[in-house]
């Protein structure tokens, strides 16, 4: 019986950390109605301009404004199956079905067409702890909610308000409108309003815009007064930013520049499974969103472009081609710098898992047979 070690190599796969996901946006400066504008940046991009929260909101504003645009549309259209949503919008913000904590008293909500245009599209809550929903221009006290004091997150505002003059109000002094994200914090709630008898704003309200891309976020950033629903709503109406980072409604066949984002591609792992061993084969596929302007995939491997592949999905065998990867697409507009992934480090670190049969040829003959790393004979 013989021990030798066996000098084989474990690859080891750390995938890139991936928690909030960054987008790229580009302003076109070309005029276009909103259909025609939302097919350009499904083919050269992945679609008209969605906004999570205001800090992507902000990273717009600079880009429109260095872009020199007044107006610009972006991804939001005005449909037909309203929803009830929060003010303070963010992606990081809610955990599993926080968004959806509700309080409603019994027959709430009610009222209106469900249209916001004459619906009651506002919530408050009443001393009784429940929630109804009330015309948006009614004027009540509110509870803005100020994410710098997380004991104490609700703060009561006097005195009475339109709901969007108190959006607008908690916006610029605090944080948002207050945000119920479950039990405790309605609790929480409460407890700020202290003494107050009646109704109180809180950040949920009732829209039917939609975003472009099939996302749910419900950031709004409306100039005063908007939406309105002036003009020709025959072919709908669409949503375009200012200058000034506010939004206004406007007639979807109206002329615009408008802006697009493009997501960010990422290498993912298709087998085998981290750990990796000497002698694998592994599988990497660049996930893209679909756009239609492009040309090949870009693999990079240590910040090189690796020769000769240009497939979705490459398959590196290991220990030779471990290294540093990212991917990208190609386009055939080459005046857009491409958006590349963030990189995977494909390292090797330990053993194997290899079951190889060494022999060695002495005087005797001896086989060892290796098992992660232990041989025997
Ligand atoms: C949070 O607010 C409460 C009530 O206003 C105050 O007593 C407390 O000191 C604040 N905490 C912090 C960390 O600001
Ligand atoms: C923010 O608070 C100040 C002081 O209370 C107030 O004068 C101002 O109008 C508030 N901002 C908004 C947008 O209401
Ligand atoms: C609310 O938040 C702002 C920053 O967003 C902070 O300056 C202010 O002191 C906070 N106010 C209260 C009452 O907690
Ligand atoms: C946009 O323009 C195209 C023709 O270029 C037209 O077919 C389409 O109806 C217009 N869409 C809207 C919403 O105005
Ligand atoms: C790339 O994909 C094409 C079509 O699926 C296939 O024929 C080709 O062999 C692939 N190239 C490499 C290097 O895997
Ligand atoms: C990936 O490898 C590079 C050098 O090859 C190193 O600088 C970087 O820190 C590594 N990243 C991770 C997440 O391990
Ligand atoms: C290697 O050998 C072990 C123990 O004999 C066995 O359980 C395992 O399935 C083998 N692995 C391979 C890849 O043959
Ligand atoms: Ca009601
Ligand atoms: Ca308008």
């Amino acid at each position: 019986m013989a021990h030798v070690g066996c000098f084989l190599l474990l690859i080891l796969g750390v995938c890139g950390l991936s928690s909030s996901v960054p987008r790229q946006f580009h302003v076109v400066k070309e005029q276009k109605n909103w259909t025609e504008a939302q097919q350009y940046c499904r083919e050269k991009f992945t679609d008209l301009a969605t906004i999570d929260d205001m800090a992507e909101m902000e990273k717009i504003k600079s880009a429109v404004q260095d872009a020199g645009v007044r107006e610009a549309w972006i991804g939001l259209k005005h449909g037909s199956s309203p929803k009830w949503q929060w003010s303070l919008a963010g992606r990081d913000f809610y955990r599993e079905n926080e968004a959806e904590f509700r309080n409603w008293a019994n027959g709430q909500p009610n009222g209106g067409n469900n249209d916001e245009r004459d619906g009651e599209d506002c919530v408050t809550n009443h001393d009784n702890k429940k929630w109804y929903n009330y015309l948006c221009k009614r004027q009540f006290i509110f509870l803005c909610y100020n994410g710098t004091n997380s004991t104490h997150p609700y703060v009561l505002v006097y005195p009475g308000k339109s709901w969007t003059d108190a959006q607008r109000y908690c916006r610029e002094n605090h944080t948002d409108l207050a945000s119920v994200r479950n039990q405790a914090e309605n609790e929480l709630l409460v407890k700020a309003r202290g003494s107050h008898i009646g109704e109180v704003w809180i950040g949920l309200f009732r829209d039917a815009w939609e975003w472009s891309d099939g996302r749910s976020s419900s950031f709004r950033l409306w100039g005063p007064g908007e939406p309105n629903y002036y003009g020709s709503g025959q072919l709908g109406f669409c949503v375009e930013m200012k200058s000034s980072g506010q939004w206004n409604d406007e007639s979807c066949n109206e002329h615009r520049n408008f802006i697009c984002y493009e997501a960010l591609p990422t290498v993912e792992v298709v087998s085998p499974q981290s750990p990796f061993y000497s002698g694998d084969a592994v599988t990497l596929r660049c996930d893209i969103p679909k756009y239609t302007d492009w040309h090949q995939y870009v693999w990079l491997k240590d910040n090189s472009k690796v020769p000769g592949k240009t497939n979705q999905t490459i398959t590196i065998t290991l220990p030779h081609e471990a290294g540093q990867y990212q991917c990208y697409r190609q386009r055939e507009d080459s005046s857009v710098a491409p958006y590349m992934s963030r990189p995977v480090n494909i390292t090797f670190n330990g053993e194997s898992t290899f079951n190889t049969t060494l022999s060695l040829i002495t005087e005797n003959t001896l086989v060892f047979d290796c098992y992660l790393g232990y041989c025997h004979c």
